[in-house]
């Protein structure tokens, strides 16, 4: 059996980066609860001296998610939020990034609340058309910022179109891979330089772990994230990192469920009479249909759409009257959830914005679980009725 990059998703998210532990042959990666490790003489050691710098979870960690995103380099932090935060210290005063306008409400918010105050430049633009690009990039621009399918809109960005502009233009482009995650695209493949994750989502996948992870192909770039993890030190836990690393080995399962459950309830909600308009890439009519059809594998586990009438309080009231489908923040878990964009996830990004970005009051966001499909639809279908 390989272990190398050659070997298939599978494979790789069960062994990459892990192996029999040396010293007793547990075959799971032993938790290392430890802050420190002892030193044979002053500085001589086993490559671990201090556990904000490295413990041996988190390596195997780091090690796996490189190895499923064809990196080189991965670096886990205590959230995703804290990734993303340590990917914008690598700006300086007066540097600029560019960020679609539909993304996670607590990305923006840590973008235009924090770091604008240390004179960060952030421009928000609709990205999904990418020849808009062309109007805000300049020198001063050293990041573009995208998530595809973005949070909540599920607007596709064409990763590879967007990297094209790095010949004329000398920024990283990161990709915020949380939604689609590592088993339905590749963003390093497809040109990007930072792939960041919010694995508290699909990675984890029980709902049961915050963390975030980074990966890179550049060492130049992975020498400084690695300093920044070190320096500021928003590292995860070594439970955290081990519920993660149990989490990814069964990723392409649980993805494949996702993904087929999404796809019989997007075309469900497509075709009821109730309902305005529904937001899935896998739906021939959504606008980005054909270029997730080319850098995804399939289409994804989260479903947008509004209700006709489009009022906050018919969304409110849907969301009363699910059962199965738990009214909660986050997604990515086997548990179905659902959400209300405007007043839960996204309530940080000012109403204006949010409305100009095309994210309205009756928006309803589903994270698709991996249930038995048919008990999702009569769960929806019931709520529906009652409304
Ligand atoms: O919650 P945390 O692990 O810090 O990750 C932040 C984050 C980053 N990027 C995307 C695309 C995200 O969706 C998130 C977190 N999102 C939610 C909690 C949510 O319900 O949308």
């Amino acid at each position: 059996m390989t272990k190398d990059k050659s070997a298939g998703f599978g494979t790789l998210a069960v062994h990459a980066g892990q192996s029999p532990d040396p010293s007793t042959g547990a075959v799971m990666t032993p938790v290392y609860f430890t802050s420190t490790y002892a030193q044979h003489a002053p500085g001589d050691h086993q490559g671990y001296a201090y556990s904000r710098t490295h413990n041996p979870t988190r390596t195997a960690l780091q090690d796996n998610i490189a190895a499923l995103e064809k990196g080189t380099k991965g670096i886990a932090f205590a959230s995703g939020l804290a990734a993303v935060d340590a990917i914008v210290r690598l700006l300086k005063p007066g540097d600029e990034l560019v960020s679609s306008n539909d993304l996670y409400g607590g990305t923006y918010r840590l973008f235009t609340k924090l770091f604008a105050h240390y004179g960060i430049v952030f421009k928000f633009i609709d990205l999904s058309n990418t020849a808009n690009l062309e109007e805000v990039l300049s020198e001063k621009t050293k990041l573009v910022w995208i998530e595809t399918p973005s949070n909540p809109l599920l607007q596709i960005i064409d990763v590879k179109a967007i990297a094209a502009f790095k010949l004329k233009y000398a920024f990283e482009l990161v990709v915020d891979n949380t939604f689609a995650t590592t088993y339905l695209q590749k963003p390093l493949d497809l040109g990007a330089d930072i792939v960041m994750h919010s694995a508290t989502k699909y990675l984890g996948g029980h709902s049961d772990v915050v963390l975030g992870l980074i990966v890179v192909n550049k060492e130049s770039l992975a020498e400084r994230l690695f300093f920044i993890q070190n320096a500021a030190g928003a590292i995860p836990g070594p439970m955290d990192c081990f519920l993660v690393l149990r989490g990814i080995k069964t990723l392409h399962l649980r993805m494949r469920q996702h993904c087929e459950n999404a796809k019989q309830i997007a075309h469900y909600l497509q075709s009821h009479p109730k309902v305005e308009k529904v937001y899935w890439p896998g739906l021939s009519s959504h606008r980005g249909h054909g270029i997730a059809a080319e850098q995804m594998k399939d289409f994804g586990g989260m479903i947008s759409f509004s209700i006709k009438g489009n009022k906050e309080s018919q969304a409110r009231s849907f969301l009363s009257k699910l059962n199965l489908f738990t009214l909660a923040e986050s997604l990515g878990g086997v548990e179905s959830l659902c959400g209300h964009p405007a007043s839960m996830t996204h309530a940080s990004i000012p109403r204006e914005e949010r409305i100009k970005a095309g994210l309205s009051d009756s928006l309803i966001r589903l994270s698709v679980g991996i249930e038995d499909a048919d008990d999702l639809v009569e769960d929806i279908d019931q709520a529906l009725s009652k409304i």
